[in-house]
């Protein structure tokens, strides 16, 4: 069609599906219509490389092929970003608009439960204000009370922080209803280390999707459903982003100082700190490490603090 859909053709509302370069699929009523925007759509916010993003709602002027010019952006309630590439590296590049829960997917073994990624994750929801939850599939893989009893710490610990922490199992069906509960009419997001099962989970939540499962490397793998643009994909009435890993929506913005915002036990401390600011790593009179001392954070917790707080200040060097 062209850019001059004329001025009182039909407006109509959508959810932005997928976007493909210039085009994008926008769910409108019960058709998914194609979409393009004006070149100059938005040129004001140049600090993002794309204006509208997967999950957006939009207002489009029909045209009389069909299909759509988006003319108008809605108002977004949150978002993930990250980084973008190249020499356009201070942009943000926004994966996703108007998500509602995002899920971390951990695994009980293949590959092994890891904590770390799991506190990056929250850091990164609690920065986006994006309500968050755990995930922990392979629970057909749980043979020794060892092994038990180790992710029944991690599950406890999470839950006590007020995160919902479900143990499922992809393969046989167990827990599934009750993911698929958390996922109705919402749209969410699931990351997660790759081998965990994630495509696996979806699959088996809605067997239609037909996700690709057990590839080998992130890098090597090509398919519908790979590209760094995330795709809302149906299901439950909802939808889910299935995006490649955490990295490519980090903590990338993120002022040193912030961080312990974003563990949820330590705001309740942090007033107390001697140090205002304070990284609660050396300085003395520090109430966090006070609370760590005390037992009322974990030492896991803290070290998790520690590593993403020297990660940020690597990052500054950096800018
Ligand atoms: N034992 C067991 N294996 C699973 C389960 N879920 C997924 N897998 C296997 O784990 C591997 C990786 O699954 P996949 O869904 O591709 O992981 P993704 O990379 O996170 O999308 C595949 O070989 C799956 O068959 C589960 O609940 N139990
Ligand atoms: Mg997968
Ligand atoms: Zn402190």
């Amino acid at each position: 069609m062209s850019d001059t859909a004329s001025i009182d053709a039909p407006l109509r509302e959508g959810l932005v599906l997928r976007s493909t370069g210039s085009w994008y699929d926008v769910r409108s009523g019960d058709e998914t219509v194609q979409a393009r925007v004006r070149g100059k759509f938005r040129l004001e916010e140049r600090d993002v490389t794309n204006p509208i993003a997967v999950g957006d709602r939009v207002t489009m002027r029909m045209g009389d092929d069909g299909t759509g010019l988006i003319v108008d952006l809605l108002p977004r309630h949150s978002k993930l970003s990250r980084r973008a590439a190249g020499r356009r590296a201070n942009r943000e590049h926004v994966l996703v608009a108007n998500v509602d829960a995002a899920w971390c997917v951990q695994a009980t073994k293949l590959p092994s439960f890891n904590p770390g990624f799991v506190d990056r994750f929250l850091v990164m929801a609690e920065a986006y204000g994006i309500p968050a939850g755990i995930i922990i599939n392979k629970a057909d893989l749980i043979e020794t009370k060892e092994h038990a009893d180790d992710l029944a710490y991690w599950h406890a610990l999470y839950e006590s922080l007020g995160y919902p922490v479900l143990l499922v199992s992809a393969e046989h069906g167990e827990g599934i209803e009750d993911f698929r509960a958390h996922l109705e009419g919402k749209t969410s997001v699931v990351a997660g280390p790759s081998g965990v099962g994630k495509s696996t989970l979806l699959n088996a939540v809605e067997p239609h999707l037909a996700l690709r499962t057990g590839e080998v490397s992130q890098k090597t793998r090509k398919g519908k459903h790979t590209t760094t643009f995330a795709e809302l994909l149906p299901i439950a009435g909802g939808y889910v982003a299935d995006t490649p890993g955490i990295r490519e929506y980090g903590i990338w913005d993120m002022e040193p100082e912030e961080l312990s915002g974003y563990f949820v036990e330590m705001p309740p401390y942090l007033d107390d700190c001697k140090f205002s600011p304070c990284t609660h790593d050396h300085e003395p009179g520090c109430a966090v490490k006070e609370a760590v001392e005390n037992d009322e954070i974990t030492p896991e917790r803290y070290l998790s603090y520690l590593n993403i707080l020297a990660s940020l200040q690597g990052e500054d060097v950096g800018r």
